[in-house]
């Protein structure tokens, strides 16, 4: 099977990368028409020269880019375009890819009007060998159509319909999921070259054992040279670029093990004085003979990850997660890659205290599991299936090839703790069992060295999935949606539903998400919803019943809802967007954000 953009496109003496983010041209089909341009092949020439373009950033979403609710609230197909020069000295013994962070939902490109590539399921990354698409010492042209429509067996969920509108006829896209389905070219573009044969993918786990760490690598080359004439040689570099080991394998086999002595393990943010320490596991292909034939550098962090009944271990210690679910957005770029935004937001988890947080619902961007990686902040990896619900094979299927491209992605970041498979199923349902069952055991086949879990909110009693899972974290609202306003019905509840869990399924338990919508700056005293007295005193009744939890030894952590306030779609309940961040959107603290850093601080101060 192939691997499926496996590797992020890093530069290195064998390969070159160059980025085609910047402004492009785009364009909508007409509503209820998501099939016109192919059907009248846009590809085939500069869209300029079929519609009328506008100036669309990549990356980003097109939501809110523009003044026009058209474009906000499309459903279905919009087109983009650029050219490209490519250099001709790329010509020659090498082979030219074309690589996409992330397209939401669906895509289909075209280079040079040919089709290069389709991908399904946002927020995953898709390449594509194009060296026979392209002209070299010239002008290319890169097409993309990108699809927003969900549907009952796309990975999230959704419903189209049709209702009636003044002069016509629209389509509705609904979904039960509580986040805005921003669509469009949301992270990088690259185009980047390797040599013909070279390294298709590096997988690495770590272990630890008193003061030596052990790295066991092993290397899937693709191309032209057979496998007989090849092998690799590892050389591992300490974070001040010191060599600390180095291997050369036999012919024909890509894989071994090799021993650090007197490692420096990889920590979370305030476990040890220099969290997030990472090695460089460099991976020279070469021929049989010596000679050089790709280079790829992977950045590895040392540790292991041990869990029980009872407990989750990092290196034999045990882990009290101090986190947050988050959500990939802002304002006008949706859900488009920012380094500024992703550099803001890890310095505000680390003034907080926090060590971790939840990719809900969705995977985030490669770039921001790198900087997880580096901070030591750990994450527990989620992929997109949120709310599922209507269980059937065809979902089934594209779940579980979600899965299969997050783990075959982030498999070698030391930041990632746990796999989540899904965010509010509908693990009451008829068929939950076996469908959780399969996703799974599916998971822990293709990975074996984290443990699993998915956030729940149904009641424990109806539950149906929790029994194939390594850890179990529940989602409540006690004190908004269930008992509003009433902050002395928090606590007893809180406790007593976690004992609930875990009395059903003898786990580890976590609270993946407690919070309360609240307006920044809206004060009213004695608290009432909405205001940010509110919040903090619905954090308080949380926090207390946290702390008896934490002395029974299985409850290992506790996650806000939300991080920041992010948009949604337009409904009554919401105010501009979901209001449950500590955070505003323009990520500025509410007043709880110094209640939660006392606490997180202190707890972390524990350990
Ligand atoms: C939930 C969902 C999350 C929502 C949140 C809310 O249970 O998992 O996506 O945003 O509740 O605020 O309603």
């Amino acid at each position: 099977t192939r691997v499926e953009g496996a590797l992020y496109p890093h530069e290195s003496e064998t390969r070159e990368v160059r980025n085609l983010d910047g402004i492009w041209n785009f364009v909508k089909s007409d509503e209820g028409n998501p099939t016109q341009g192919v059907r009248e092949q846009w590809y085939k020439d500069d869209l300029s020269k079929v519609k009328t373009v506008i100036p669309m950033p990549v990356p980003a979403s097109y939501n809110d880019i523009t003044t026009d609710p058209e474009i906000r609230d499309h459903v279905g197909t919009v087109w983009y375009d650029r050219t490209f020069f490519v250099p001709n000295s790329w010509r020659d013994n090498q082979r030219v890819w074309l690589r996409f962070g992330s397209v939401h939902y669906e895509a289909f490109v075209w280079i040079n009007g040919e089709t290069a590539v389709k991908h399904e399921i946002g927020h995953l990354p898709f390449e594509a060998d194009i060296t026979k698409f392209l002209k070299f010492g010239e002008q290319n042209r890169i097409t993309v159509l990108c699809d927003n429509a969900l549907i009952q067996t796309t990975i999230p969920q959704g419903k189209i319909s049709e209702a009636q509108r003044d002069k016509g006829i629209a389509i509705i896209q609904s979904y039960t999921f509580d986040f805005f389905n921003y669509a469009g070219i949301h992270r990088s573009v690259h185009l980047f070259t390797t040599p013909k044969t070279y390294i298709e993918d590096v997988k690495i786990t770590t272990d630890l054992k008193e003061s030596t760490g052990f790295i066991f690598y092993e290397v899937t080359s693709n191309g032209d040279i057979p496998l007989e004439e090849l092998r690799v040689r590892i050389q591992i570099k300490d974070k001040r670029g010191n060599l600390v080991g180095k291997q050369t394998t036999k012919a024909s086999e890509l894989k071994g093990v090799l021993n650090i002595e007197n490692v420096k393990p990889w920590w979370p943010y305030l476990m040890d004085p220099e969290p997030g320490y990472l090695y460089t596991t460099e991976v020279y292909l070469e021929g049989a003979n010596g000679k050089l034939i790709d280079v790829y550098r992977v950045k590895t962090g040392i540790r292991t990850l041990t869990w029980t009944e009872s407990s989750f271990l990092i290196n034999g210690k045990p882990v009290y997660f101090r986190g947050f679910g988050r959500h990939e957005d802002s304002d006008i770029r949706g859900k488009g890659l920012d380094y500024a935004l992703l550099t803001r937001d890890f310095n505000l988890l680390k003034w907080i205290g926090s060590n971790v947080y939840r990719t809900s619902h969705y995977p985030y961007s490669e770039e921001s599991m790198q900087f997880a990686d580096e901070q030591g902040i750990m994450i527990i990896d989620e992929c997109p299936s949120v709310d599922t619900e209507n269980f059937n094979q065809a979902l089934l299927d594209k779940h579980k090839s979600s899965l299969q491209q997050l783990v075959n992605r982030d498999k070698n970041h030391a930041c990632v703790v746990m796999w989540s498979i899904a965010n509010e199923p509908r693990t009451n349902q008829y068929n939950a069992d076996t469908y959780f069952g399969s996703v799974a055991n599916y998971t822990r086949d293709l990975d074996k060295t984290r443990p699993i879990t998915a956030a729940i909110a149904v009641p424990s009693k109806d539950d149906k999935a929790g029994r194939h899972l390594d850890i179990i974290s529940f989602n409540r609202y006690n004190g908004w949606y269930s008992n509003t306003g009433r902050l002395d019905m928090i606590t007893d509840h809180l406790v007593e539903e976690a004992i609930g869990w875990h009395k059903k399924y003898n786990r580890p338990v976590l609270m993946s998400e407690y919070g309360a919508d609240t307006v920044e700056g809206l004060h009213i005293l004695p608290s009432y919803v909405w205001s940010e007295e509110f919040q903090e005193n619905l954090f308080a009744k949380h926090f207390k019943a946290f702390d008896t939890l934490r002395k029974t030894g299985w409850f290992i952590g506790e996650f806000v809802w939300n991080f920041a306030d992010f948009k949604t779609a337009q409904t009554i309940t919401r105010v501009g967007g979901n209001k449950k961040g500590v955070f505003t959107r323009s990520r500025q603290p509410k007043s709880v954000a110094h209640l939660l850093r006392k606490r997180y601080f202190a707890i972390g101060k524990e350990v």
